[in-house]
Parts: structure tokens; C-alpha cells; sequence
């Protein structure tokens, strides 16, 4: 497979003005006519009287003209990747009749058929499968798309933009015409056709235009489109008052499909959902399923001004459009919600698994420099650090001058297909503010370690920080640069008060721009403060700094920054697991220390506390994020340490839990809002903690919990718990009534195969094995594959890392399964075999096997070899 890097970039040598679709709608036999305009580039250099498009070898040719004149086969030449037309003149209609199969397109790429509808999926390269193009986001154009299909299972047909005529044809079938007047790139196309149903409602936007807002979706599932409707509304209205962003078409649509490879697609005024980003109910759906469809809905959204008005010139600076709406999307549920939970949820999945890309073999800068398989590319680094480094921008600027700077860049942009750098221009220009060196984010890889200490001289009243970074090594970049990243600080008193700093204020946020820095507070007295470092998580960076236990219980108490009151609990659990992990391995007797239990004890004791915040502070560091810290990952240790930890804090604090319990119990019916979702945040994990003791009356808590609950958060957590617990009758009682009543209910299925296939007793395995066979499993809907391979494999390390190797052959065998289904899907799934260099030598071996088993196994897609080859290097 070819590698493709930025620095061979060319402007497109050719341009489409006009592009005119017409689809006629068979299963497996789909004429697609294309009508394209097009003409030189004027800006190309290219001499070339050919013209290259873009064409997957799924498409079959019938037809090629030009200015109407028909070309015969020696006028172009077919290959795998697309067509040459030998000679064309400046300017030129090109006409193309192209065949293709939705019903045999198991890749989700392109058109295809989701259970029964037909739906696209453009991005990055989908649209090549489904008729010749200049298949890249910096080609430009204005779609007309008429849709013709069957009358009776195809009622509904769109398309992007407007519907501007329609009417009957021959047999039974009949057409709508759309048109989109702003000019786009082949990966926002959309097209759905079937007999979906909708409700409806609309917008008024600030300049007083009504905008018409539908949600399509199975008629069955019309019941559970509220949620999202408001989302959609309450971004509608915030991204106007927040960015002066206003909706600019008379119609935005959202469909709602089963089988879809990721969680949605912003397709310019069609956004096409996966069912598990857009359906919600408070039957079927947990409080963290509906914050995610609020997200989800609002990060699409969203992309209508950072994606579609001003789009990508290339793949390489996906994080331009990526990375700005993810920070986009959690401002707005940080203000919808509860901010500080927020940045912890966030910041959590950073730390586990972004960091471990970082340090991984896929490891790449957010504007990457080379790759073989785009969509290898949509990654927790494209994603979430690229959020991390537009919040950097945001935290080095202010609100104000960051909003000056996104206002120039829309204003400047719109329009066009630009790339980070235009990005980062933008912000320094609003700002007067260098951002020379800030752009190393763009370009290295690796996340930087901070490591910091501090020198105190009482009668200067002179505190100093002391701060020194680094970057290791990434693939192919050996040495890094120093980065410029802001650290937010504090200083607290002995009393627990937030000490006035240099600027006046109790956080300044302090420039690191060195390898090592220093950096003094004057008017300090009396005890040596302790320091409150990196306050809202301010940068994307590991922090050392030697605090002792009693310096992280008092930060707990006291730091007035929510976030880093939750960061002193996560560091004093990291310690106190690390010293058990250790113990473990060195077959020595656990020794649980009581300031972790007190110093949880005292916060759920303080019934001012938000029940969220409690919920979190009182959840250990994860297994993953633990493994993220060390050197060498020892799964059992780590899960042996962990559930000792557990056992020990729901033993010590029994008596809190349940009265925590009870406080949070409530007869309402059900909610989502953030004080409900907060309260049943911190009753399932006082459970959660009950049931660790194993006490049988517990173990009924649960069950009564599940007999009882109204909604699917409290019933689906006191089914983890019973399913993961030892108690096998119990845990086989709940699973057959879960599934007997929801066994219609597709998404709520794919819970009940996650539970299962995270069940952390050993033989799990097996029951996974048993489940592939279950008519509710198939390999060809993603959601399925995701709920019982990749929880398997990625949220039950001590089934997947079993010695015997059985748990890395089974993902092998899926792997190669599915490099022939879902090349996209399977890739994903490679991910913990990636990691091979983490553990130990006899794993290692197992793991590579089990890489290079899969390299050999045959014709890999590139997706698949990308990863693999990059693994084993
Ligand atoms: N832009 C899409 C992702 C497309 C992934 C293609 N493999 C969804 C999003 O980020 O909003
Ligand atoms: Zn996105």
C-alpha cells in the first residue's frame, strides 16, 4: 500500500462547479448518473490534459461522455483506484453512468443498506464508491440530487439542501429533486431513501429566520426523539450566542440508522446518526446514553460552522474541524451540565486512552505528516488532544480574544477548505499573540511530562516553582522541542485558603515555554503553601510533583478548583493502588491505608457536596488508567490490588454507603436532568460498593433495585452487579428477564452483551464464544461488534490478557473475519494487540503471534495492514 504525506500536496488540477446526481434506488443494482461541470484550475501549475477521478473498483462503468459526446474505451483507462480520461479540454461537462450495490456493501463506506433503508457514508473517501469524482475536501461544488425510487418501501427520499420538486414515475416509483446551494466536498453528500418516520419542529434563529427541524427515524423508535429534539434546539440557540453562529438552510435533518461504523456524520443539513448517538428513553436509555446523544446531537451540529462553512484543504488537518468542534461540543455540555464533571469525564478518557496512543506505534502529531488509510486517522489524538490544544489556545487568550479570534476565522474562511496553520493564524492575528512555537502541538507526537518541585524561603516571603519538561520518543521523532503550554496554579495556605498571587488573583495561569523554568510568588508568608497544579487539567501533559498522602488528603478538602479536588483523590488512589499492586506482585500481605477510606468517609459524609462530584471522587483510578502509569502492565496485579481496595472501602464505610444510598433514593419519576442524574450517580456507586462486601442482603439491594427501577440507569447498573458477582444464580436470573424484556429493543440488547462480555470472573471467554451465536449478535452491525468483541477486549483485561493466549486468538480470528466485512471495524479492533510492548515478555510473544498471524492471513485491507505493519515494526 502507497504512503500519502502532506508535504506532496498539490491544488486539485481540475475543478467541479456543478454537480448534478441522479440516483435510481435498486437493492443490489443502483444506477448512480452523474452530470459534473467542470474546468481547469486556474491556481494549478499542472499542465496535464488528463483528468484523474477518484473511482473504487466496486463501481461498474457504463457510460462516459463528454460535452455530450460519448467516449469509447480507448479514450479513457480503467484501474483499481479510479478512472483516466486521457484528453479534456478547459472547460467541460462530464457525464458518467455508474452501477453499484448497497445490498452487498458490508463496509458501511458509500451506499449501503441499513436495515432495509438506504444511507450514505462520505467521510473521508466514501463517496469514490459511489460514483467517479475528485474525491477530496478542497474540490468545492454545488449538488443537485434527484432520488428515484420505490413508492411503497421508499416514502421518504433526501438529500442535502432543499427538496425543489418531486413527482411520480413508471412502476410504482417516484422522485424528489434536492438542491444545495452551498458549495461543498464530496464527503458531506448525503442520501437516505425507506419508510422512516419523523416528528417535527422548528427554530427561530437570531435574525428571525424559521428553520424547519426533522428527525427521521424506524416508526418504532418515534418515542424516543425528544431528547435529541431539544439538544438539537439548545445548540441551535448556543452556538448563536456563544459564537455568533447562526443556521444557514430552511431545513436540518438527522436520521437515525442501526448500522453505522461510528457515532455520527455532519453532512451538510442531513446528519446521519448511529441509533446509539440519537435515540433516547428513559426506559432503554442511561443517564450517560443521554448526555451522549446531548453531545453527540450538538458536536454535529456544531460542525455546520467548524467543518462544513470552513472545511479541511486536506486530510491532514482533520483536527482543524475535529479538534475545534470536540472543544465546541464539551463547552456546551459543560455549560448544560455540570462543568467540573465534565472535565473530568473528559480528561479521564484523555488520560486512559489518548495518552496510551501517545505512547503507542500509531502515535501521531494532530496534524499527522503521513498515512496509508485515512480513516485510521480518526483517533482519540485527532479528537480529544486536538480539543486539548484548541483549549490551550482558549486558556492563553481569554474568552474574549478567543472569541475575536474564531469570529476572524469564520469571517476570513467561510467558504473555503483551509488548514491548522489558517486556524492558528486566525487566533494570532485577533490576539497580537505569537503562537510560533505553540504550533510544536501540530507536529509532535507524545505527550509531555512535567516534572515539578519548589524551594520556599519564608523571610523573603519568596515561593518558587520549579518546572522541567520533556517529550519521549514517538515514532520517528526521536527528539522533541521544548512546547508552550499554560499551567494554571494556585497557592494554598495551611488553613486551606487560596493565597493571592502575583496577578491578583488566587489561579494565574503561568507560560511554560522552556525546558526548565522558574517561576516566583512574592508576598508569601508563613507556612510553606501547597501547591494546586495544572487547575482544570490546563494542559494535556503527565504532572509529577512529590506530594505526600497527607498533602493529597488536604488538597481533597480543600482545593477551591473542583477539578484538582478530584485530581488530589485520583493521585492519593494511584499512590495507595501502586503500594498494593506492589505488594501483590511481591506475594506480600495487602495493607490497605485508612487516610484513602477517611479521606472518603469525610466527602460523602458532606451532604453540601454535589452527589456527582462525590460519585467521582469516590470511584479508584481505573485498571486502564493504572496500566497507563507503569512501565511493564501486570493485568492481575492491577485488578487483584484494585478489588482488594474495593472490598476494604465498602467494608470501612458500609454504614455511610447505605445511608448515602438512601439520601439519594427518589420517588420522582424519572429525569436527566444534571441533579437526578448526580443523585443516581452516587446511589449506584454506594451499591456498587455494597455489593463488593458480598453480604446476601446487598446482593437483594440489587435485585430489588432491578425488580424495580423505571429507568434504564438503575436497572442496568444493578444488573452489572449481579451479573458480576459470584452469585451465578442470581446473575443468570437477571440476564434471562433482561433479555425476555428487551429482547426488541436492539440497543438495549447490546447492554446486555456488554455485561456479559465484561464480566471479570474467569471462563468469560467461553460465554462470548457462546454469545457470537445468538440470533441478537451479528458481525455485520458495528454496535454489535463493539458491545460484545471490543468490551471483551478492551474493558475485561484479565479474560482478554489470560496467559493460555486463548483471549488475543479469538480477537485475531475476529479481525481477520472482518478485514473482509468491515475493513474500518476491524482496524478499530486491533487496538489492544498494539500494545504488545507493554506487558510482559511472555505476553509479548503471544501478542506478536498473534499480529503476525493476522499480516499473513491473506489480503488485508489497508485499513488492517496499516495498523498491523506499524505494530510489528
Ligand atoms: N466527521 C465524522 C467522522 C467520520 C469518520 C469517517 N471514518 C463524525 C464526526 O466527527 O462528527
Ligand atoms: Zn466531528
Amino acid at each position: 500500500p502507497q504512503v500519502i504525506y502532506l508535504k506532496d500536496y498539490q491544488v486539485p488540477a481540475f475543478l467541479i462547479d456543478q454537480t448534478d446526481l441522479r440516483f435510481e434506488l435498486e437493492a443490489t443494482k443502483t444506477l448512480v448518473k452523474a452530470r459534473l461541470t467542470m474546468r481547469k484550475n486556474p491556481e494549478s501549475h499542472s499542465q496535464q490534459r488528463a483528468l484523474f477521478l477518484d473511482g473504487d473498483k466496486s463501481l461498474v462503468l457504463h457510460r462516459v461522455a463528454i460535452n455530450d459526446q460519448v467516449l469509447s474505451d480507448k479514450d479513457y483507462s480503467r484501474t483499481d483506484d479510479g478512472l483516466t480520461i486521457h484528453d479534456v479540454p478547459d472547460s467541460f461537462v462530464l457525464e458518467t453512468v455508474t452501477e453499484i450495490n448497497p445490498q452487498e456493501n458490508t463496509a458501511l463506506e458509500g451506499l449501503y443498506r441499513s436495515d432495509g433503508f438506504y444511507c450514505t457514508q462520505c467521510e473521508a473517501e466514501g463517496f469514490r464508491r459511489i460514483t467517479f469524482y475528485l474525491d477530496r475536501p478542497d474540490v468545492m461544488s454545488v449538488f443537485t440530487t434527484t432520488i428515484e425510487a420505490d413508492k411503497t418501501t421508499c416514502p421518504v427520499l433526501l438529500s442535502n439542501g432543499n427538496a425543489i420538486d418531486s413527482g411520480d414515475s413508471e412502476g410504482g416509483r417516484h422522485w424528489v429533486t434536492w438542491e444545495d446551494p452551498f458549495r461543498k466536498p464530496a464527503y458531506l453528500f448525503a442520501l437516505v431513501a425507506g419508510d422512516l418516520s419523523h416528528v417535527e419542529d422548528s427554530y427561530t434563529t437570531m435574525s428571525g429566520r424559521k428553520v424547519v427541524l426533522q428527525i427521521f427515524a424506524d416508526k418504532k423508535d418515534l418515542n424516543k426523539l425528544d431528547h435529541a429534539m431539544t439538544s438539537l434546539k439548545n445548540s441551535m440557540r448556543w452556538d448563536e450566542e456563544v459564537y455568533g453562529r447562526e443556521y444557514d438552510l430552511d431545513i436540518f435533518m438527522i436520521v437515525a440508522v442501526d448500522f453505522f461504523n461510528m457515532g455520527a456524520m455532519e453532512n451538510k443539513g442531513l446528519n446521519i446518526f448511529n441509533t446509539s448517538c440519537v435515540l433516547a428513553s428513559p426506559q432503554t436509555t442511561t443517564d450517560l446514553g443521554f448526555q451522549r446523544v446531548e453531545g453527540v446531537v450538538a458536536h454535529e451540529y456544531f460542525h455546520n460552522w467548524s467543518g462544513n462553512r470552513v472545511t479541511c484543504r486536506d486530510w491532514f488537518q482533520l483536527s482543524l474541524k475535529e479538534g475545534f468542534t470536540v472543544f465546541r461540543d464539551s463547552e456546551f455540555s459543560a455549560d448544560f451540565n455540570s462543568r467540573t464533571v465534565k472535565r473530568i469525564e473528559d480528561v479521564s478518557v484523555l488520560r486512559t486512552a489518548q495518552f496510551a496512543e501517545d505512547a503507542g506505534p500509531m502515535a501521531h502529531p494532530i496534524r499527522p505528516s503521513s498515512f496509508i488509510e485515512i480513516s485510521n486517522f480518526y483517533t482519540m489524538t485527532i479528537y480529544e488532544k486536538g480539543a486539548e490544544v484548541v483549549r490551550m489556545i482558549h486558556t492563553l487568550l481569554g474568552p474574549d480574544l478567543f472569541r475575536k479570534g474564531s469570529d476572524l476565522y469564520f469571517d476570513r474562511h467561510d467558504g473555503q477548505a483551509v488548514t491548522t496553520d489558517d486556524f492558528v493564524a486566525a487566533m494570532s492575528d485577533a490576539s497580537g499573540r505569537d503562537f510560533t512555537q505553540f504550533k510544536r502541538w501540530y507536529e509532535q507526537a507524545g505527550t509531555p511530562e512535567l516534572t515539578v518541585s519548589d524551594e520556599y524561603d519564608p523571610a523573603a516571603g519568596v515561593y518558587t516553582l520549579i518546572i522541567q519538561q520533556s517529550c519521549p520518543a514517538t515514532p520517528g521523532q526521536n527528539e522533541k522541542l521544548p512546547f508552550h503550554l499554560p499551567v494554571a496554579v494556585g497557592l494554598i495556605d495551611d488553613q486551606g485558603a487560596d493565597l493571592p498571587l502575583t496577578n491578583g488573583q488566587t489561579t494565574q495561569v503561568l507560560e511554560l515555554t522552556e525546558a526548565e523554568q522558574r517561576f516566583e510568588f512574592t508576598g508569601i508568608h508563613g507556612d510553606k503553601p501547597v501547591p494546586s497544579l495544572l487547575r482544570g487539567f490546563s494542559a494535556p501533559v503527565k504532572l509529577r510533583y512529590p506530594y505526600s498522602r497527607d498533602e493529597l488528603v488536604f488538597l481533597m478538602q480543600h482545593d477551591s478548583d473542583g477539578f484538582n479536588r478530584w485530581e488530589a483523590s485520583q493521585k492519593l488512589g494511584v499512590d495507595v493502588l501502586q503500594s498494593l499492586t506492589a505488594a501483590y506482585q511481591q506475594g506480600e500481605p495487602l495493607a490497605f491505608d485508612a487516610r484513602l477510606s477517611e479521606a472518603y468517609r469525610s466527602v460523602l459524609l458532606d451532604e453540601t457536596l454535589d452527589p456527582a462530584m462525590v460519585a467521582k471522587i469516590l470511584t479508584l483510578p481505573s485498571e486502564a488508567y493504572l496500566s497507563e502509569l507503569v512501565d511493564e502492565i501486570d493485568v492481575d496485579a492491577i485488578h487483584a490490588a484494585r478489588t482488594f481496595a474495593r472490598q476494604h472501602i465498602a467494608n470501612a464505610l458500609e454504614a455511610e454507603f447505605i445511608a448515602a444510598y438512601e439520601r439519594c433514593s427518589s420517588s420522582e419519576p424519572y429525569s436527566p436532568d444534571a441533579d437526578s442524574i448526580a443523585k443516581r450517580a452516587l446511589r449506584n456507586l454506594s451499591l456498587a460498593y455494597l455489593v463488593e462486601t458480598e453480604k446476601p442482603q446487598h446482593l437483594s439491594l440489587a435485585r430489588t433495585q432491578f425488580d424495580n427501577a423505571d429507568n434504564m440507569t438503575d436497572s442496568q447498573a444493578a444488573l452489572g452487579l449481579l451479573v458480576h458477582s459470584n452469585d451465578e444464580v442470581a446473575a443468570s436470573e437477571v440476564l434471562a428477564i433482561f433479555y425476555e424484556r428487551w429482547s426488541e429493543e436492539s440497543l438495549v440488547v447490546n447492554q446486555w452483551l456488554s455485561v456479559q462480555a465484561s464480566d471479570p470472573k474467569l471462563g468469560t471467554l467461553n460465554k462470548v464464544l457462546a454469545l457470537m451465536d445468538h440470533p441478537a449478535f451479528t458481525m455485520r452491525n458495528p454496535n454489535k461488534v463493539r458491545a460484545l468483541i471490543s468490551a471483551f477486549a478492551m474493558q475485561n483485561p484479565v479474560n482478554f490478557h489470560q496467559l493460555d493466549g486463548s483471549g488475543y486468538a479469538f480477537l485475531a480470528d475476529r479481525i481477520i473475519e472482518l478485514n473482509a466485512l468491515n475493513p474500518q471495524i476491524a482496524s478499530r479492533l486491533v487496538t489492544p494487540l498494539t500494545r504488545w510492548k507493554r506487558y510482559s515478555e511472555q505476553r509479548q510473544a503471544l501478542m506478536k503471534n498473534e499480529l503476525q498471524r493476522i499480516m499473513d492471513s491473506g489480503s488485508l485491507s489497508t485499513d488492517v495492514y496499516e495498523v498491523v505493519s506499524k505494530s510489528l515494526v
